[in-house]
Order: structure tokens, then C-alpha cells, then sequence
């Protein structure tokens, strides 16, 4: 059995896997050394709100891309830990569509449940990795932000789950360099009040545009103009914001769109997404991809197939998230354990050649949740995670789909079924898009009075 394991990234996924080794020790398996590092102070990755942009505290690239008011974007009941329900973590039925301190609360609560606060370094920094073939082991190095200190230890297996919604992707817009206004990216952006009364741009086609564009109208946004690539979302917008395709140019205050219409704005945000980035891995064993739902290279979405002993866990893009990266996480480990085989490199090129494949003739999203899932389902019976109904997942992903098409403001004011307890999720207190106060409390707790005439 392997010795040692690093494990880089105590969010989500790290979470996971953390939360799967304690689980067999629970059960009597013998478990090796596990070392996770985490650069911030606490757990829970982006789930943690910081008011800060560019570095943290530490002076590091900083990681959190959240925001304010920041409201799950799909149903919780579509990605709950099978193992730990919302059910047992509240202790009572909550909304399907909790702000984000809510689900960082049920992130944290599993993590402290299972006991595994001391196998995580935090404020440590991964800053290489390296495989030493002849030894059949990694080196890797890091550093103790707080004591400045650096150190460099040998690991059997390496799990990479550093998340990849972090290093934001920038593109360039001729004359963007002398707009007289605020510009920035969505890794950047903290709260939507900032544009109250103003008229912004944002860019982009994809969650964080759609995100953005509704908080910054729902905080009182006077216009919100969305410029995108490809491909309009096309949702029904609220009065107030509007589609147009991409930016030709910028001069002054006023931006030019591919169709020929021109606006004036105070601010632009570039919804333009991430770069997958592992400045800490030597070059033969990183990952390079775009955000997808199958990156090449890694067998079952997990295993590095240019040196097995080296994991990824979440780098696919994410309709499932928690879910799916527990069985990636449950699978990760049983890989360690030894108690799943990895085939041969032509074998794993293989598999994930198909996968890849099958993924590249998708053309809308309804097929893609179907692509995410039957991916879980290829995991699901190689490992003890605890049985959930991903039938039912599938049908409430596609159902929110249909609800987002409908009513774009009011989608998140639905409630499903758990696919875990069958709990039915109560309907929230407040519609979402009156819905002014994201604490947990105010969530939580019965509806806030409103102010009478
Ligand atoms: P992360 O949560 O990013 O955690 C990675 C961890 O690795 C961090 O704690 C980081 O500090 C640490 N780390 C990074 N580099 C190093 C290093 N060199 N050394 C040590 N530690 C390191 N998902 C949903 O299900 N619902 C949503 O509503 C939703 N909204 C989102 C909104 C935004 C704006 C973004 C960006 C993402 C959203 N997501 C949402 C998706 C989100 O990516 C996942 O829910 C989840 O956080 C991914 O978990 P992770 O562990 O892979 O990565
Ligand atoms: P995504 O989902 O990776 O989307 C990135 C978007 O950025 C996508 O619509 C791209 O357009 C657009 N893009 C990329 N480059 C450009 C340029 N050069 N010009 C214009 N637009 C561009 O990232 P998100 O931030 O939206 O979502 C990431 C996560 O955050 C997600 O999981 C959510 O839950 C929250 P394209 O459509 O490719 O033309």
C-alpha cells in the first residue's frame, strides 16, 4: 500500500477524498499518510468569501473567485454528498436554491465531521512537483506562508485538486487600454451594489455572464448590455438587459458591437473564463485543456495516464459538481488503497479516446447533462459511495433547464426532491429576485418584515 499521499487543495474535491480515506479507516482499512495542502487559512476553496481581489493575505494569487449574493446557479439537490445530506447537516428542509454561505456551511460540516482537520497544512503552498521514476515517487515542495518556510518531502501519489475557476482568462478589445471606466474580470468582481445607477458591459456567453448580468440588474444596474462570442444565451431578460454579439472596438467610453450597435458604459466585466493552471507541476505532468466536460489524458477523469500515480480530481467543466467529484474522489482512493487496477497506457488511451469523442458530437446542453452523468454512472459501480437516485438528477437538471428557459429571473425559485432522502425542498420565504439579504440567517430563518406603507 502507498506510503504517503499529497493531496493539493483543500476545497470540494480535496474535501472529498479527504472525507473517503476517513471514511475506510472508519471501516478498519489500513490508510496511508495523507498531507493536504491548502493555500488559505481555511477549507472549503471558493466556497470562502474574500473581500479581497488580486492577493490574499499572504501575499498569493488569490484563489476566490465568489461574490456577493452569489446564489447556487442550479439545484442543490443535484449535487448533495450522498453520505452527508442536507437533511442531516440542517436538520431541517431547506429551499433548493441556497446562497452561497449556506452551502459553505455544508461543505465545512462534512469536512469536520470527518475528523480530518489534522491531515491539512494550511496557509501551505504547493510550489513544485516532480516524478521521480526511478524511485517511483514525487518529490514536492512547499512553502509555509506563515513561517516562510520551505520544505520538499517525498509522496507515493500525488492528487492535484487545486480547482481550475481561479487564474481568469483576459482578452484583449482594441481600445479597451483608454476606456475612461471600471474594468475588470468576473474573478474580480464582489458585489453587485457597485453598479447601481450605471450602464455596464459584460462580456461573455456562459455562468458567470448570466450570473453577473442579473446580480448587477437586480442591485440596480441602469443598463446591462451582455456582448457575446459565439452564441447568445438567449434567455428571457429582464427589461433593462440585452444581448449583442461581440466587441469590435472601444473608443472612449463608447463600445462597438459586431452588428453595428454602439453604447456608452461606465464599466466593463469580462465574464470571459478560466485557464486550467498548475504552475507547481513539472511540464510532463500537467494537464492542458480548456474548460470541458472530458479533458484528454485522464483516464476515468482521474488518473493522469502519462504517470498513473498522479490525480486529478474536478477538472471537467460542471453541471454535476459535488457528486461527481465524490466519486471521482471515492475512485481516487481506491486507487491509492490498491483495490482498483488502472489498465495499461494504451488501454486508459483508449477509454478516454471514446470518451472524448462522445463529447465532441454534443450539441446542446440537455445532451451534456446526459454525457456528465452516464460519466458518473462509468464510476459509480467501482466504488462504495452511497447509493443516490442520478435518474432523478438527470430529470431535475433538465426540468431547471426547461425553468431557466422560462423565467430566467425566477428559476431559483423552484423546489426539487433529494435523489438521497426524497425530501421535498420547501419553497423559499422570498421570491429570488426580491431576495435582497444572502446570509445564512436570513435564509434559514422565517421571512424578513417588509416595510409597510
Ligand atoms: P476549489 O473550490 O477552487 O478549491 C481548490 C483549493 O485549492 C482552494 O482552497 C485553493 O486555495 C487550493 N489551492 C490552489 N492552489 C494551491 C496550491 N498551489 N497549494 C495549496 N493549495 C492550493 N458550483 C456549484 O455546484 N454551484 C454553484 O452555484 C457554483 N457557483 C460558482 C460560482 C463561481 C463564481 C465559480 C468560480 C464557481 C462556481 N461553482 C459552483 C463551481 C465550483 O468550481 C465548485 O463548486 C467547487 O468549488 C470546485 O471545487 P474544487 O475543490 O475543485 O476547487
Ligand atoms: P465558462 O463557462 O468557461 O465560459 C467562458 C465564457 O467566456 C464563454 O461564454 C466564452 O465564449 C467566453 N469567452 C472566452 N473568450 C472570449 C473572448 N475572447 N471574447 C469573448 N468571450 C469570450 O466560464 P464562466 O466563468 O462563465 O463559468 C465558470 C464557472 O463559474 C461555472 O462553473 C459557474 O458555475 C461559475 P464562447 O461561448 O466560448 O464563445
Amino acid at each position: 500500500m502507498a506510503a504517503r499521499v499529497a493531496v493539493i487543495g483543500a476545497g470540494p474535491c480535496g474535501l472529498g477524498l479527504l472525507r473517503a480515506f476517513s471514511l475506510a479507516q472508519s471501516k478498519g482499512a489500513e490508510i496511508p499518510e495523507i498531507v493536504c495542502f491548502e493555500k488559505q487559512a481555511e477549507w472549503g476553496g471558493l466556497w470562502n468569501y474574500a473581500w479581497r481581489s488580486g492577493t490574499d493575505a499572504n501575499g498569493e494569487p488569490l484563489h476566490n473567485s465568489m461574490y456577493r449574493y452569489l446564489w447556487s446557479n442550479g439545484p442543490k439537490e443535484c449535487l448533495e454528498f450522498a453520505d452527508y445530506t442536507f437533511d442531516e447537516h440542517f436538520g431541517q428542509a431547506i429551499p433548493s436554491f441556497p446562497p452561497r454561505e449556506v452551502l459553505a456551511d455544508y461543505i465545512k460540516g462534512r469536512a469536520a465531521k470527518s475528523g480530518v482537520e489534522d491531515w491539512v497544512r494550511f496557509e501551505t503552498a504547493v510550489r513544485w512537483v516532480a516524478f521521480d521514476a526511478a524511485s517511483d515517487s514525487f518529490t514536492v515542495t512547499s512553502e509555509d506562508l506563515k513561517a516562510g518556510t520551505t520544505t520538499t518531502e517525498t509522496f507515493d501519489y500525488v492528487v492535484v485538486a487545486n480547482g481550475h475557476f481561479s487564474v481568469p482568462f483576459i482578452p484583449e478589445f482594441e481600445g479597451i487600454d483608454s476606456f475612461p471606466g471600471r474594468v475588470m474580470h468576473a474573478h474580480d468582481f464582489r458585489d453587485a451594489r457597485e453598479f447601481a445607477g450605471r450602464d455596464i458591459v459584460i462580456v461573455g456567453g456562459s455562468y458567470s455572464a448570466e450570473d453577473i448580468a442579473l446580480q448587477s440588474w437586480k442591485y440596480g444596474a441602469r443598463s446591462v448590455t451582455i456582448s457575446y462570442r459565439s452564441q447568445a444565451m438567449g434567455f428571457d431578460w429582464p427589461e433593462g438587459v440585452r444581448e449583442v454579439p461581440l466587441i469590435t472596438g472601444i473608443e472612449g467610453s463608447t463600445l462597438r458591437f459586431k452588428n453595428g450597435e454602439s453604447v456608452s458604459a461606465e464599466a466593463i466585466v469580462l465574464c470571459t473564463g478560466y485557464r486550467h493552471s498548475f504552475p507547481f507541476l513539472a511540464p510532463e505532468l500537467t494537464l492542458r485543456t480548456h474548460n470541458r466536460l472530458y479533458p484528454p489524458g485522464l483516464y476515468k477523469g482521474v488518473v493522469w495516464e502519462a504517470c498513473p500515480k498522479l490525480l486529478y480530481l474536478g477538472m471537467q467543466d460542471q453541471f454535476y459538481t459535488f457528486s461527481m467529484f465524490d466519486l471521482q474522489a471515492w475512485y481516487a482512493r481506491d486507487v491509492i488503497l490498491g483495490r482498483i487496477a488502472v489498465p495499461d497506457a494504451a488501454a486508459m488511451a483508449a477509454d478516454s479516446a471514446a470518451w472524448v469523442a462522445r463529447e465532441e458530437a454534443l450539441a446542446d446542453p440537455f445532451q451534456m447533462i446526459d454525457f456528465q452523468a452516464d460519466y458518473m454512472r462509468d464510476l459509480q459501480p467501482l466504488v462504495d459511495y452511497p447509493a443516490f437516485d442520478l435518474d432523478l438528477t438527470v430529470e431535475m437538471f433538465k426540468e431547471w433547464e426547461h425553468d431557466k428557459e422560462h423565467s430566467i429571473i425566477g428559476y431559483r425559485d423552484k423546489s426539487f426532491t433529494s435523489p438521497c432522502t426524497g425530501t421535498v425542498a420547501p419553497v423559499h420565504h422570498t421570491p429570488w429576485v426580491e431576495a435582497m439579504d444572502d446570509t445564512m440567517a436570513c435564509f434559514l430563518g422565517a421571512a424578513p418584515q417588509r416595510a409597510t406603507a
